[in-house]
């Protein structure tokens, strides 16, 4: 018989992965830990389902049927499997529940739960991580109806009424520059407003619910006079007939996820605040869907080595299995080595999260949260396109194969550096935290954590990097555009 060569195989996501174990038992308390297990063994055992299911079926994408048989707009759109069961997973495990749990943990356990769930939900964990930050935003606003209201659909434990929402904000106008918002809400004789606009990227589509950007009629130009509203988008079981779906994106990668085009003609819609400064208010929203991009993003990472390492020990090349040949052992250690850092980085900032918003962080950790999760969002949206383009290229001409169920990992990959904020456009929200007080509050925690150190190489680069830091923002960013030219270079050395 010719040889055959042997597919990789996933191992557990959960109960293979040293690094989250080794988290969750160190920053867990025995209780906590132990009620946790159960949720993320059965996520571990949904993906490895996943997996074997995403290699021998051929691969969907979601459909728009605009007009039924008869003339009537529908606007239907068909799912694919693991969407049409994200509910029920979502539900069924807490996924989102978890991370508003009254505990410093809350926001960890969540985590942990998204980093298992995200390579199986199909992108799924896109309207989640919307649907966290509308939690989230619409908590910090204060507004008492909207929140009892959303919330129990938001954060539900039951399928049959939990509801997604969707972020609202990139035009063809602009997606960095949310300034330019061409989206304009009248109130009509009721004195009910409505959004009249229309929105370039939604990614929720199929969502219950949404938060929106618009400009309130007769505001002036600008950012600051912007609102956010909250819209509802389902009439029973019927779309709202002011919501209008223009057309699917067709998109490199994230095919299964369903972004739309869409027009708003007249969508009912409610204020969350005062009717300007929307960006201020839906700041917390970003930073949460930010959070669970870094997450995401080293979910991907994981998968790709995953596979690449158990795939070097099943080849043979030279005689050998590829593991035992010391480049190839080199190659998958460098690559496991920027993935710890990315995922240690990555897990401060969801642990970080949940200790700001229990009230429970030191004096200078809310500081330090808000430079490290841009820093974590550009650093592993970047990282993630170099480890999965590298652990293509562990499989050889396999990893260029579309059945192999592997290009898609890269192709997906390339949209975390994308959405939620461009490198550069986080790299320039670095430079908005580091203008508060996040220099010294990450000069604290670097101290604290050397002071637990040993490693006197280490502490010396890090002293060092902190110090170049430090004077290139004194002596040479003199000038608005010199600080902004090397804002990306400066993101870059703080996040590594
Ligand atoms: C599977 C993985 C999960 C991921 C899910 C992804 C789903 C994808 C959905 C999307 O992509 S939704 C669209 C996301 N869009 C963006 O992220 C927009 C990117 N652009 C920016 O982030 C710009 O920097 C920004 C729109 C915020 C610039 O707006 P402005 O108004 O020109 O900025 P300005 O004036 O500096 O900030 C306005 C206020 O917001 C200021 O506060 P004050 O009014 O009190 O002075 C800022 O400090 C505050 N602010 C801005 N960014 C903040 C923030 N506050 C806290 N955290 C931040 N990150
Ligand atoms: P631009 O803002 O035009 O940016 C173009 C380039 O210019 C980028 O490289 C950027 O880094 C650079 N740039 C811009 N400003 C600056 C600056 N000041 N300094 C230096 N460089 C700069 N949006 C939603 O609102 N809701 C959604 O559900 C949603 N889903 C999405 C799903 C997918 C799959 C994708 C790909 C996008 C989605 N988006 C969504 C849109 C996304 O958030 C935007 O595409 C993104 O914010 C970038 O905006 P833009 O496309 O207008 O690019």
């Amino acid at each position: 018989m010719a040889f055959l060569q042997d597919s990789p195989q996933l191992s557990h996501p959960y109960r293979s992965d040293r690094l989250l174990l080794a988290l969750l038992d160190r920053a867990l308390p025995a209780e906590r830990r132990a009620a946790l297990d159960a949720d993320l063994d059965a996520l571990g055992d949904y993906a490895q389902m996943a997996w074997q299911r995403a290699c021998t079926t051929t691969r969907r994408k979601p459909v728009l049927t605009q007009w039924d048989a008869w003339g009537q707009r529908v606007d239907r759109i068909e799912l694919t499997p693991a969407w049409t069961e994200g509910a029920a997973i979502t539900t069924r495990h807490a996924v989102l529940a978890a991370g508003h749990m009254d505990s410093e943990h809350a926001r960890l356990e969540e985590f942990a739960r998204v980093y298992l769930y995200h390579l199986a939900s199909e992108f799924y964990t896109c309207p989640l991580a919307m649907t966290d930050g509308a939690a989230t935003a619409i908590k910090a606003s204060g507004n008492r109806e909207l929140t009892e209201r959303a919330l129990p659909h938001f954060l539900s434990r039951d399928a049959s009424n939990f509801w997604l929402s969707g972020q609202w904000m990139t035009e063809n106008t602009g997606g960095s520059d949310v300034g330019n918002t061409e989206t304009v809400a009248r109130q009509d004789t009721g004195g009910q407003w409505r959004l009249h606009g229309r929105k370039w990227f939604s990614s929720a589509v199929v969502g219950e619910a949404a938060l929106a950007l618009a400009r309130p009629q007769g505001a002036p130009a600008g950012a600051a006079a912007l609102a956010l509203f909250y819209v509802e988008t389902m009439d029973g079981a019927r779309r709202k007939p002011e919501l209008i779906i223009d057309r699917l994106k067709d998109k490199l990668g994230t095919q299964e996820l369903p972004t739309a085009e869409i027009h708003l003609d007249g969508l009912p819609a409610w204020p969350l605040g005062e009717l300007a400064h929307g960006v201020r208010q839906v700041a917390p929203m970003l930073n949460v869907t930010r959070t669970w991009n870094a997450i995401c993003a080293i979910a991907s990472m994981a998968r790709a080595i995953s596979l690449a390492r158990d795939f070097a020990i099943r080849r043979q090349a030279f005689g050998r299995p590829l593991i035992e040949h010391p480049l190839h052992a080199q190659t998958l250690a460098d690559m496991q080595a920027e993935f710890e850092g990315a995922f240690a980085l990555a897990f401060e900032i969801a642990q970080l999260l949940g200790r700001v918003e229990h009230g429970v962080a030191a004096p200078h950790e809310a500081a330090l949260l808000r430079l490290l999760t841009p820093l974590a969002k550009l650093w592993t949206g970047k990282l993630a396109v170099t480890i999965c383009s590298e652990a293509l290229e562990c499989f050889g001409g396999a990893g260029y194969i579309e059945d192999t169920g592997l290009p898609q990992l890269l192709r997906d990959a390339q949209v975390y550096a994308i959405w939620e904020g461009t490198t550069n456009v986080l790299s320039l929200d670095s430079l908005r935290a580091l203008a508060g007080d996040s220099f010294a509050a990450l000069r604290i925690a670097t101290q604290s954590w050397l002071d637990g150190n040993d490693d006197m190489h280490a502490a010396s680069a890090i002293r060092q990097t902190l110090d170049a830091a430090a004077r290139w923002l004194d002596q040479h960013a003199t000038t608005r555009e010199m600080l902004e030219a090397g804002a990306r270079g400066l993101a870059f050395t703080l996040a590594r």
